[in-house]
């Protein structure tokens, strides 16, 4: 297999583009993607500050390298979730990247900042652990970005991530979530930091081979939660009619982006932001769903302690009135 541009070795071959690459040309072919959707959707300039989520993965660990490459002012924000042995072996990625490369990371522990880490507040909520996870993601990322000064907060999403979501969107007609979904969402008044997707044109085999080309040492196993989900099963779907037919993804969301969304954005519900009488963060609400959240988990925290201390008093009441019957008796 030849490259597509210099005729030397190729080793990664892009069919839904026609095209082969060497190692220095996929490269280039990499940057030129990343610079393209960041110039194309003015995501940012190299006067912002651009606070990239990180999450030891091979997306944002990828994202945030390519940045720093192409000459971005880039810091890192990694969200401890408290997913077991998984969300420590994120945090050490994350944290490693940085350390090796002198970067600026700031990390937030759910349990120990916010008192519950997502499976805690996935139970007391009873909802599923992805549910609780978004929320709080999307609240704390806002809510740092602006605390810390950023102008721009990035994420790795990638082009299979888009075209799942997508094809979830679609088959529940979620016209609320696809007028949302975008490279780009502006930001609102101070508080509400703009969010791009500067990854959004390429595939997760595409920023994997980014980021085994340039040595990053990253976590490849998924989530726990993740197993089972839905957005696997499409990712699957779409594996295959990608290999069926390449350049399948790349068309269902680029199309979408280009001819629906814009018209969806237009016509979608204009909510008018105000601040959250607790917490003071961007809401439509007088009280945004984080705090609300995070209120009514806690109550229901302290609802089932107090309950558990009341059936451990009576039992042990009852062993004691046991035993001092057991004494009498013998
Ligand atoms: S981290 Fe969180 Fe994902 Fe895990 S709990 Fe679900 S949403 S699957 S990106
Ligand atoms: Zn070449
Ligand atoms: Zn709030």
């Amino acid at each position: 297999m030849q490259c597509t541009k210099c005729h030397g070795k190729a080793i990664i071959e892009l069919q839904r583009h026609n095209a082969a690459f060497c190692r220095p040309h996929y490269l280039e072919y990499f940057y030129n993607q990343v610079e393209h959707s960041i110039k194309r959707h003015r995501m940012f300039t190299r006067d912002d500050r651009v606070l990239v989520a990180v999450s030891g993965g091979k997306d944002s660990l990828g994202l945030w390298h390519a940045l720093l490459h192409l000459g971005y002012r880039a810091s890192g924000l990694h969200l401890h979730l408290g997913i077991g042995e998984y969300s420590s072996r994120s945090y050490q990625k994350a944290v490693q990247f940085a350390q090796e490369r002198g970067l600026e990371l700031f990390t937030v522990d759910l349990a120990q900042d916010y008192g519950m880490g997502v499976p805690e507040l996935a139970r007391a909520l009873r909802r599923v652990p992805c549910s609780a996870c978004g929320l709080s993601k999307r609240y704390i990322m806002n809510r740092e970005a602006y605390e810390r000064g950023f102008t721009v907060l990035a994420t790795g999403h990638n082009l299979d991530d888009e075209a799942a979501t997508l094809m979830a969107n679609v088959l529940r007609w979620r016209m609320d979530n696809m007028a949302r979904q975008a490279p780009v969402l502006p930001g609102e008044g101070e508080k509400l930091i703009k969010k791009v997707k500067p990854l959004y044109t390429l595939t997760e085999r595409e920023v994997a081979a980014y980021a085994i080309l340039n040595g990053i040492d990253y976590i490849d196993e998924e989530c726990p939660n993740a197993l089972g989900a839905k957005s696997l099963l499409y990712k699957d779907v779409l594996d295959r009619l990608e290999i069926a037919s390449p350049g399948t993804k790349h068309n269902f969301v680029l199309q979408f982006l280009e001819k629906v969304q814009p018209l969806m954005y237009e016509t979608a519900d204009e909510h008018e932001l105000r601040e959250c009488a607790v917490c003071g963060q961007p809401t439509t609400r007088e009280v945004c769903s984080f705090c609300k959240t995070r209120d009514l988990a806690s109550h229901r925290a302290q609802h089932w302690k107090e309950a558990r201390s009341r059936d451990e008093e009576q039992s042990s009441d009852a062993g004691a009135s046991a035993s001092a019957h057991e004494a009498a008796t013998l």
